[in-house]
């Protein structure tokens, strides 16, 4: 029973792992700006870079100060976790290099602020 109940784990984990490696690529909007965010690879633990592109209506935000900001709540042998990485813009995107220290659900901010001094925020969250 235990050996049946050990192979379904693992295929469930193959098929969970399987179904979770896409690259992510996310929209949606903080305040006025359309924000999208997307990286290369699939999310996983430890370092990823995630693109970060804004729009105001049809024209391309590119002088603003982007940072992201990752959550994970505190869960049973884990304290809260938060971190904020400061975006750079290049070549078309804010590029900014994000670590997540452990699987699972992280709630994540992306913070822009414009050139005229105003803060909009995009809540969304990864799970991987
Ligand atoms: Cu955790």
């Amino acid at each position: 029973m235990k050996k049946i109940l050990g192979m379904f784990l693992a295929v469930a984990l193959s098929l969970g792992s399987l179904y979770a490696a896409e690259a992510l690529s996310k929209k949606g909007m903080a305040g006025p700006l359309e924000v999208e965010y997307s990286t290369l690879k699939p999310v996983s633990q430890g370092m990823n870079l995630i693109k970060v592109k804004v729009k105001e209506g049809a024209k391309e935000v590119k002088d603003a100060k982007v940072s992201i900001i990752t959550l994970m709540p505190a869960m049973p042998g884990m304290p809260a976790m938060e971190e904020k990485a400061e975006a750079v813009y290049k070549e078309g995107a804010y590029e900014a290099n994000v670590v997540f220290a452990m699987n699972g659900t992280w709630q994540l901010s992306i913070v822009v602020e414009t050139a005229d001094g105003k803060k909009q925020r995009l809540k969304s969250s990864v799970n991987f």
